[in-house]
């Protein structure tokens, strides 16, 4: 078994004044993102994608084995296979598997079986989660806390898109298998959503919602 090796931690501590400040500018600056299902066909050049790809895969995670992939689909006939794919199942679930309750509490987000965005938006990033792991001598390995480690990467990567000057939607299609197929991936790795990323439609509208109050989601003990 390897044993690990340590060096100093590089951290800058700020005064608390500086420390709440930095706080409230970067809540400020997320209040702002929205998701956005309306998506300009603006292009966007791929190093900013790089960038946030490379900030996705900072993120702590189990063991540091980086249970993730990411597939970055620009290919026009790549993102019909997709959009094809998904409103099939799309369709499935709004007309027949969705249970009333579910369309109830999506009704004022406005979703339907329609999926333009999947064609529009410059950049899928599909984003999968590892079950193994090869590691560097050949050697396949469990991944530990896949849903978690992957949940977080995708939370920086959406904070990351964001602070870049672009918007991102979190998109689910139920089941998400077909994914696999088109994209070639391994039977291993899991599907775990779909991030649509690019400029906002000049006419993009969003759902008049709020997020909850500090008092309803925390409790300080
Ligand atoms: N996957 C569907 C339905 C959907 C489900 C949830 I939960 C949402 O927050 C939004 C949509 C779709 O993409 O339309």
């Amino acid at each position: 078994m390897q044993t690990a090796k340590f060096h100093p931690l590089s951290f800058t501590e700020y005064p608390p004044e500086e420390m709440i400040q930095r706080a409230a500018d970067f809540r400020q600056h997320m209040q702002q993102r929205r998701t956005v299902r309306h998506f300009s066909t603006k292009p966007v050049p791929r190093a900013v994608i790089e960038e946030c790809l490379v900030t996705a895969g900072t993120a702590p995670n189990g063991a540091n084995l980086q249970p993730w992939h990411f597939v970055v689909v620009s290919d026009p006939k790549v993102k019909h296979e997709i959009r094809v794919a998904a409103e099939e199942e799309e369709q499935e679930f709004y007309q027949r598997r969705a249970p009333k309750e579910w369309l109830e509490a999506l009704a004022p987000l406005g979703t339907d079986e329609h999926k333009p965005f999947l064609e529009d938006a410059p950049y899928l990033i599909v984003v999968f989660g590892k079950n193994h792991s090869e590691l560097a001598d050949g050697r396949k390995v469990k991944n530990y806390y896949v849903h978690e480690s992957v949940g977080i990467a995708t939370g920086f990567l959406i904070a990351a898109i964001y602070h870049a000057g672009l918007v991102s939607l979190t998109h689910t299609p139920s089941p998400m298998g077909f994914l696999n197929g088109i994209l070639n991936r391994p039977s291993d790795e899991k599907p775990f959503l779909l991030l649509v990323t690019g400029f906002p439609a000049d006419d993009a509208e969003v759902p008049n919602i709020t997020k909850k109050p500090l008092e309803e989601i925390a409790t300080f003990i």
